[in-house]
């Protein structure tokens, strides 16, 4: 089932997520709407907390369009080792019609547990290591908007209360 992605400044985004304690019918059912939803917005990724569920649980893939799609679940995830740095522009479909730069490792290492509640680890560059990034800092309440410095997120901001007055002025 497609569910409805929570945007900002819905205080849903704002709750630290609490981790996965058992594997069960109702996380493999959160797990398919997670990925529907991701894949129907469209995004590279999704976590939990952006649909209202406060679990530790993210979705992501970042393969290209050329490519065979790459689905990652990782429950419970955890940067292990981090390294580099990248300053790449971003999105977020809780955050929709913004995008800014935002300082990132270059390159992760995250564990986590998989679907079967095998242990797993997984070595990200690129696209793949920010969307980690990013899906991680949702599960702490964080947005992208949150990296940012003063000066841009004041920019936000204003763009936002703009668009909101547009929106009324249309009315
Ligand atoms: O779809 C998404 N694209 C994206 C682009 C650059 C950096 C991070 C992302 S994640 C985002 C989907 C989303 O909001 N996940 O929480
Ligand atoms: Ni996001």
């Amino acid at each position: 089932m497609i569910r409805t992605i929570l945007t900002y400044p819905n205080p849903e985004l704002k709750k630290k997520s609490a981790p996965v304690a058992v594997i069960n019918d109702s996380l493999q059912q959160l797990v398919k709407d997670m990925t529907e939803t991701m894949y129907d917005a469209p995004g590279v990724g999704l976590a939990a907390p952006q649909i209202g569920v406060h679990q530790r649980v993210i979705v992501i893939d970042a393969s290209a369009k050329d490519e065979p799609s790459e689905l990652i679940v990782a429950i419970n995830p955890v940067i292990v080792h981090a390294e580099g740095e990248s300053y790449e522009e971003e999105g977020c479909l809780s955050v929709p019609g913004y995008a800014a730069n935002v300082r990132r490792h270059a390159s992760v290492v995250v564990k986590g547990l998989d679907l079967d509640g095998n242990e797993k680890s997984w070595r990200a560059e690129d696209l793949l290591a920010i969307a980690f990034q990013h899906e991680i800092d949702h599960l702490d309440g964080v947005l992208f908007v949150d990296h940012l410095s003063p000066l841009k997120r004041d920019l936000f901001h204003r763009k936002l209360r703009k668009a909101a007055e547009e929106k009324r002025d249309a009315k």
